[in-house]
């Protein structure tokens, strides 16, 4: 199947095509929309469209929204989409705009590129033409109050960031929501070292491949599994398809390390201090960028001595919050609209104080869904300072437990680069992307390759809070290997109301890292063969409540195929240039025994 822009903007974006409900009137009646191009200082005209109310009595502040994903749509007449309903009771001009090179603006398209070189004053960047931009609408929107606030989700919440550093002093508040902060750490295209394959491949040639050229990616197999499969080295993945003169297919294949390639693009490295106020927004589920709120907000927080950065995170996949009835999500009923709640009671009041406001109402520092427990909590600090550390370890007899080890143990398993694990269960179609983090993980428990530890039903409930992190003790034969680890909550056998919800396995924090990363992410270096060593993988942050009755459960394997591409098992300095050879078949091993003592640590909330 061709990945054309129609296609992403549904998939991976679906906050900008999401289903109007009413704005200030249901029907949008009272909206005026404009087409404008904004010159900016290189002579490229950025296209943008107003949407403003049509009768301005008092002076209203400017939302500014950037996208790489079209802007069209919104000249046509309706309500506000969901994702603005609720900011737009307080009455804002909402200003939408096609970023350099993508829509109907004029230039060239970087993807998530770096910043300009400030020695070279006529180089511009994505900073340059927010800057450019806000100066030309407060200067030129009749109506406007002088103050400007950026939003957005996913590239345009990392666009929404990167607005900050315009730093025009009409900019007031940011809201960078499931921004990719770091597309190599663990947004987009690599987790912890690991290329995002199939995303990579179908995301890049969507938005990369010439207009007016039909790309040459052809997805011929229903079961992209099946597709991907037959492509066993990247280097044929890249060039059988044609993909291998594609920009980024070049960044990857030419800076398969987190080097000053992927460190200049990264958001939390070139943005360290809250120069205006800060909303981070993210999910827990989010299967595009789950590190990036959470970092950019642990990057921040860190110079925040004005107060001004925030965090709200979710039980969403990529942008939920933005969409409608979001009072579910895979097994979980929460009850209410979650999204809403966001966008009425912390969104909107949030924006309402910098833009419309004073700025001087104060907010809870974190605004965190509590899962399992179903409420919204506020914590003055992220992680709350009312968590304490705790380990669960793993134990040589399958068991899970807060106990440490005292009998030594090793478990062992093959990894088969022929013979991956599915990431999610096939056909793997396309069409459960924003649910497969919440899929029941009982689709790859048995198999060999796929270990599992399991604690006893708990006899009360236990609620993590903050960043989860395994710390594996783990050889192998081979001299490289990655490391997927899952945190599962295990449902009872039987739920009362929902049958089919008996034993499933929902998990609550998970993600992989290449084990040649193990020092640095920089320098990668040949994991030593048959040789205990320790590796860490960020698993991310939860607020998640284990409930009575249920069962802990860690799943360990070496592979999430096709999303992820084959570890070959055997060293070779670039990945991209493995020959089919290198693929080898490998033995792992868990160590569990109290000198090596496998373990998630987590914090537990008193
Ligand atoms: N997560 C998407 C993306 C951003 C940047 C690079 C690649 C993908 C997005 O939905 O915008």
């Amino acid at each position: 199947m061709r990945i054309t822009r129609m296609h992403l903007l549904r998939t991976v974006c679906f906050v900008l095509v999401a289903a109007p409900l009413g704005a200030q009137s249901p029907s949008g009646d009272d909206l005026e929309r404009r087409e404008l191009r904004i010159p900016t200082r290189d002579g490229v005209a950025l296209y943008t469209i107003v949407v403003s109310p049509k009768a301005i009595s008092t002076p209203l502040p400017i939302m500014l929204v950037r996208t790489p994903y079209g802007v069209s749509q919104n000249l046509r007449p309706g309500p506000m989409p969901t994702a603005y309903t609720e900011l737009a009771k307080d009455g804002y001009i909402f200003v939408f705009q096609d970023a350099r090179g993508t829509g109907k603006s004029e230039g060239r398209f970087v993807m998530n590129g770096a910043l300009r070189d400030p020695a070279n004053p006529n180089s511009v960047d994505e900073a340059t033409d927010t800057y450019d931009t806000i100066d030309w609408l407060v200067k030129n929107i009749p109506g406007n109050n002088g103050r400007v606030g950026a939003m957005g989700v996913s590239y345009p919440g990392w666009l929404a960031g990167i607005a900050a550093l315009s730093r025009h002093p009409a900019l007031k508040a940011v809201s960078p929501q499931a921004p990719m902060t770091d597309t190599w750490m663990g947004d987009d295209f690599f987790h912890q070292g690991a290329f995002r394959q199939s995303f990579g491949v179908e995301y890049a040639t969507g938005m990369e491949w010439p207009r007016n050229i039909p790309s040459p990616l052809k997805i011929t197999r229903y079961d992209r599994y099946d597709w991907y499969l037959q492509f066993l080295t990247l280097a044929d993945l890249g060039r059988k398809n044609g993909i291998d003169t594609l920009p980024s297919w070049r960044g990857f294949k030419t800076h398969p390390a987190w080097d000053a390639y992927w460190q200049a693009k990264a958001m939390q490295v070139v943005w360290t201090v809250p120069n205006v106020a800060v909303l981070n927004v993210g999910g827990y589920w989010d299967q595009e960028d789950v590190l990036g709120p959470q970092e950019a907000y642990r990057t921040l927080e860190k110079n925040d001595s004005r107060k001004w950065n925030h965090i709200v995170l979710g039980p969403w996949f990529h942008g939920g919050w933005s969409g409608r009835e979001t009072d579910s999500f895979g097994p979980m009923q929460f009850g209410t609209d979650v999204g809403l709640y966001y966008r009425s009671n912390i969104e909107r009041p949030w924006f309402y104080n910098y833009l419309h406001g004073d700025g001087t109402a104060t907010f809870a520092e974190a605004y965190m869904y509590e899962v399992g427990a179903n409420q919204w909590r506020t914590f003055d600090a992220w992680p709350p300072r009312e968590s304490t550390p705790a380990k669960l370890y793993l134990h040589n007899d399958g068991s899970l437990s807060f106990d440490a080890p005292t009998a030594a143990g090793r478990t062992s398993y093959t990894s088969d680069p022929l013979r991956p694990v599915p990431y999610v269960m096939r056909p793997v179609d396309g069409t459960r992307w924003r649910q497969w983090l919440v899929e029941d993980q009982r689709f790859v428990q048995n198999r060999p390759d796929v270990l599992s530890w399991e604690s006893e039903p708990l006899t009360e409930d236990v609620t993590i809070a903050g960043d989860v992190t395994a710390h594996l003790f783990a050889s192998t034969t081979g001299t490289d290997a990655d490391w997927v680890v899952k945190l599962i909550d295990v449902y009872p056998d039987s739920v009362a109301g929902n049958r089919t919800l008996g034993g499933y396995q929902l998990m609550v924090a998970g993600d992989i890292m290449r084990g040649r990363y193990h020092k640095s992410f920089s320098k990668p270096q040949p994991i030593r063969a048959n040789t205990v060593t320790p590796f860490t993988v960020d698993m991310h942050q939860q607020l998640y409540r284990f409930q009575k009755g249920h069962r802990i459960m860690v799943q360990i394997q070496s592979t999430w195929f096709p999303l992820y591409d084959r570890n070959p098992q055997t060293y070779v300095p670039n990945i991209f240039e493995a020959k089919a050879s290198d693929f080898r078949s490998r033995v792992h091993t868990i160590h569990s025994g109290p000198a090596t003592p496998t373990h998630i640590a987590v914090r537990v909330l008193q």
